[in-house]
């Protein structure tokens, strides 16, 4: 029997609508044999594809909501830590700081795969502004609020090597229900080559954003996880002014930037017992699994010079003339 909802803009949304549209979808299946499906220009895996269709047309954004956007394993974990924190100073001071306690995917939820996936119309309306979520989707699967409302994005991006071999370990560090196990890079290269990945292909994900930000630089800020680890008080100072909260004279002489850097790094949070203990959503990978090495560069451990060089090339060919370019070494 088919029920139906009425969604936050006022829409009739049969809850079955979702289920038979999924199976029209072109599928495939991700490095471990989980199933992805093609919606909107987007590899979503099973799991998020719910998730993703509802969020896309039931979310209404606010001016002042901020969106936190990435490919997975692109910095996500740091860049919530770090917007949370440069919008919550004056509520929380660094000791005091919920990231002490709370992983910072529990701070700032994922649209897909969190808040849109346990409910098709969860209930957002309450949350006090500015209210701060990410996404794994491309820009322009993005729903149309998102694009047209006033509110902040701010995009992270990591070069495709370190993405890559990053979401390789992160893959085969836990078992899904139904996965097989994942013993080589080799398996999944042609995959990744192809553009077929969670949230892939890599170059449309990257693309969409970064032509936005060069549009629309008060709406998108494009943010790479190389310069990050580069020059965070700078990025930190870049962050802040984009999302409308620029650092003080006083606050910058006081080292807060500092004491933000310091509460958000690697080392950090590694290794607070919150985030060494304990599931995502308390079913999904160990909180541990989001933190490994953080080191740029760190690809050349598990794919050869060809290998790189093969979807360097690749990567490269489909980005031309985009002026974007990737670090991929120290
Ligand atoms: P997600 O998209 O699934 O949330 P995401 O946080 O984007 O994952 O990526 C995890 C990567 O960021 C890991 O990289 P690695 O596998 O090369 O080590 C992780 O170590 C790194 N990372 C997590 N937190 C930080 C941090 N505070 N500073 C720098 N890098 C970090």
């Amino acid at each position: 029997m088919e029920t139906t909802s009425i969604s936050t803009n006022g829409e009739s949304v049969p809850r079955d609508e979702i289920q038979g549209s999924v199976a029209g979808f072109p599928g495939e299946k991700n490095w471990v044999g989980v199933p992805l499906h093609f919606y909107k220009g987007v590899w979503y895996p099973a799991f998020a594809i719910r998730g993703a269709i509802s969020f896309r047309q039931h979310f209404i954004a606010r001016d002042t909501d901020i969106i936190l956007a990435s490919m997975p394993k692109s910095g996500t974990t740091w860049l919530k830590a770090l917007a949370f924190s440069v919008v919550n100073r004056n509520i929380y001071s660094p000791t005091e700081s919920p990231l002490l306690t709370t992983p910072p995917h529990d701070l700032v939820r994922f649209f897909e795969m969190d808040l849109y996936l346990k409910s098709q119309l969860p209930d957002l309306e309450q949350l006090p502004s500015p209210r701060i979520f990410s996404s794994h989707s491309h820009y322009e699967t993005l729903p149309q609020s998102i694009r047209e409302s006033g509110c902040k994005i701010v995009y992270i991006c990591r070069n495709p090597l370190d993405q890559l071999v990053s979401q390789f370990h992160f893959t085969r560090s836990f078992k899904r229900k139904n996965g097989k196990p994942l013993s080589s890079i080799d398996e999944v290269f042609d995959h990744v080559c192809r553009g077929i990945q969670s949230y892939g292909p890599f170059w449309d994900s990257v693309l969409g954003y970064w032509k936005a930000s060069l549009e629309r630089p008060d709406k998108v800020l494009f943010l790479k996880y190389e310069d990050l680890k580069e020059d965070i008080t700078l990025n930190l100072k870049k962050l802040a002014e984009f999302l409308g909260v620029p650092f003080t004279e006083k606050e910058e002489k006081d080292g807060v930037i500092e004491e933000i850097s310091r509460l958000c790094s690697f080392d950090n949070l590694r290794n607070l017992e919150v985030n060494r203990t304990g599931f995502y959503q308390n079913t999904g990978p160990s909180n541990s699994t989001y933190f490994r090495k953080a080191k740029v560069g760190d690809w050349c451990n598990d794919l050869t010079p060809s290998m790189a060089e093969h979807f360097l090339k690749i990567v490269e060919e489909k980005l031309a003339g985009s002026g974007l370019s990737f670090k991929v070494s120290e």
